[in-house]
């Protein structure tokens, strides 16, 4: 049977978020139009608990609960991330660098095993049984156009020839009672599948699973490379397969413990109003209806008191910025370690909505290379923001071994400190860029090329020698004599 440990198991993920003191259960009736969403934003912008929404207004048959904000972050210092860590048997107390480092930890790629069934097989609809419309699907934000279904499942999508399988976040809305209609852009995986299916002539067949274990939704969310199937990628760093089973009306395999699964296909030919979204960058734009591809629905398979996840994305800190913000961490580290660049750690500063990389140099390595700024920020510029690793981030700030890139306050210091504007930065105007972000898609230049710059915060001595400044703070201004009685002296001066 299914492994039911709570990073392969999203049920039992929400048992140890109990456990953890990480859970508000609410068993009174809440509103899917926008109460659901309501609450859960604001549990977003006060790193409060989870919100279980034990009875959703309009769930019939097991139809569903929902578990708002996932994977956001908990108010105390201690365990911060601990919900994200919780989605990788990690220790709650777990930085941001622990979760990098293990999505980053498979030595291997281990293929998932077959199950015969598993609890997401519990209740099967089809048919006329299948109505979209009369789910209780929330309305997160007053502006969008539609009720998103699909801001925490997992698309499944593989290619013709069946030689690669994608797992993959990428929002849908409701559209009638058999159909969704979602995003599907062509430099995602989902995308670059949707025209191998495009060239066939067919529609691609499809499945959305909600509530996957929930080290296959942090993968979900990571831009690994062309090709690579994220099921095989996360046997990896978990050390084992996943077990997944195959749907009723295709032949993709979803995970055997999923709360809820869609199956159908994508539309090659048809598409039909989506949007607008509240983005993760924490805007809106009213009246912003695109045309997107129309998901067809025609089974529906789910557990018993099946839970939806739900995102109610916006301004800091939900889903986006956490989970897709370490995720890309990792993939960027990864690439410039495959590159053999002289890179510590790399981490999209939260604070900059995810917008900015900060990427700490070995200098000692920095100085064999006998290079300059723009030679090196050239360099890095070229390996990130032109790979699809840097798809999101629009500015790279090069930071020395003496800052601590997860910590925003030593990024920013260095940033306003010693890079010159201008000077000491590289612009891309030829990559591709991100429309989303109100300066691209909103903005005064091209809406999907370039707005990206490397800003280099390093000293010019950390390219040449000598660092040849010391650091106006406690640690560095004072001798460790007079640091230490400062320190044993603390709390009986009266110092909390
Ligand atoms: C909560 C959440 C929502 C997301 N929504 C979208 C989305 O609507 N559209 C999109 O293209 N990417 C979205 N992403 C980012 C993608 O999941 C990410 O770029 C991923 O790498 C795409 O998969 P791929 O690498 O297989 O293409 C979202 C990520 C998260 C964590
Ligand atoms: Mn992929």
């Amino acid at each position: 049977m299914a492994s039911n440990q709570p990073h392969l198991c999203f049920r039992s993920f929400v048992e140890t978020l109990k456990k953890d003191n990480d859970l508000v259960e609410i068993n009174s009736e809440v509103d899917p139009y926008l109460e659901v969403g309501a609450i859960t934003r604001r549990v977003c912008e006060t790193d409060g608990p989870a919100p279980l929404f034990n009875n959703v207004k309009g769930a019939t048959k097991g139809l569903f609960r929902i578990l708002g904000a996932p994977a956001s972050l908990r108010a105390s210092q201690a365990d911060r991330w601990g919900r994200v860590a919780r989605h990788l048997d990690l220790a709650p107390t777990s930085s941001p660098k622990d979760i990098i480092n293990k999505l980053l930890s498979g030595a291997q790629l281990i293929p998932p095993v077959i199950v015969p069934t598993g609890p997401c097989k519990e209740n099967k609809l089809h048919g006329d049984a299948v109505d979209l419309t009369q789910l209780p699907v929330p309305k997160l934000h007053q502006f969008d156009g539609g009720k998103y279904i699909q801001t925490m499942g997992m698309h499944i999508v593989r290619t013709p020839d069946g030689s690669w399988t994608n797992w993959s976040i990428a929002r849908a809305m409701v559209h009638d009672k058999k159909h969704l209609t979602g995003t599907i852009h062509p430099g995602q995986h989902i995308g670059e599948c949707f025209q191998l299916w495009k060239k066939e002539g067919r529609d691609m067949p499809w499945a959305c699973a909600f509530g996957v274990p929930p080290a296959a939704i942090m993968v979900s969310s990571m831009p690994i490379p062309t090709g690579v199937s994220e099921a095989d990628f996360i046997g990896g760093f978990v050390g084992r397969p996943l077990e997944v089973v195959k749907c009723e009306s295709n032949d993709l395999y979803v995970p055997a413990t999923s709360e809820i699964v869609l199956e159908g296909t994508v539309s090659i030919t048809e598409t039909d109003t989506e949007g607008p979204y509240t983005e993760m960058f924490g805007y809106v734009w009213p009246g912003n209806v695109r045309q997107a591809p129309k998901f067809k629905v025609n089974t529906i398979t789910y557990r018993n008191d099946a839970i939806l996840p739900v995102s109610s994305t916006g301004r800091l800190t939900d889903e986006c910025h956490t989970m897709l913000g370490a995720a890309i961490s990792a993939e960027i580290l990864r690439r410039c370690k495959e590159l053999e660049l002289p890179v510590l750690d790399v981490f999209t500063i939260l604070e900059s909505q995810m917008t900015w990389a900060a990427v700490r140099i070995n200098t000692a390595k920095l100085r064999e290379m006998k290079t300059n700024s723009k030679e090196f920020s050239k360099l890095i510029g070229d390996a990130i923001l032109r790979d699809r690793s840097g798809t999101l981030t629009h500015r790279i700030i090069l930071v020395g071994d003496d800052i601590d890139v997860y910590n925003f306050k030593d990024v920013l210091w260095a940033f306003a400190t010693r890079c010159r504007p201008g000077t000491d930065e590289i612009f891309y105007e030829d990559t591709i860029g991100h429309p989303y972000i109100p300066y691209m898609g909103w903005g005064n230049g091209h809406p999907v090329h370039g707005g990206k710059v490397v800003s280099d915060a390093l000293q010019p001595s950390q390219y040449s020698g000598n660092r040849n400044w010391v650091a106006g703070d406690f640690e560095e201004s004072y001798p460790e004599e007079v640091k230490a009685k400062v320190l044993k002296n603390w709390k009986a001066m009266g110092f909390p």
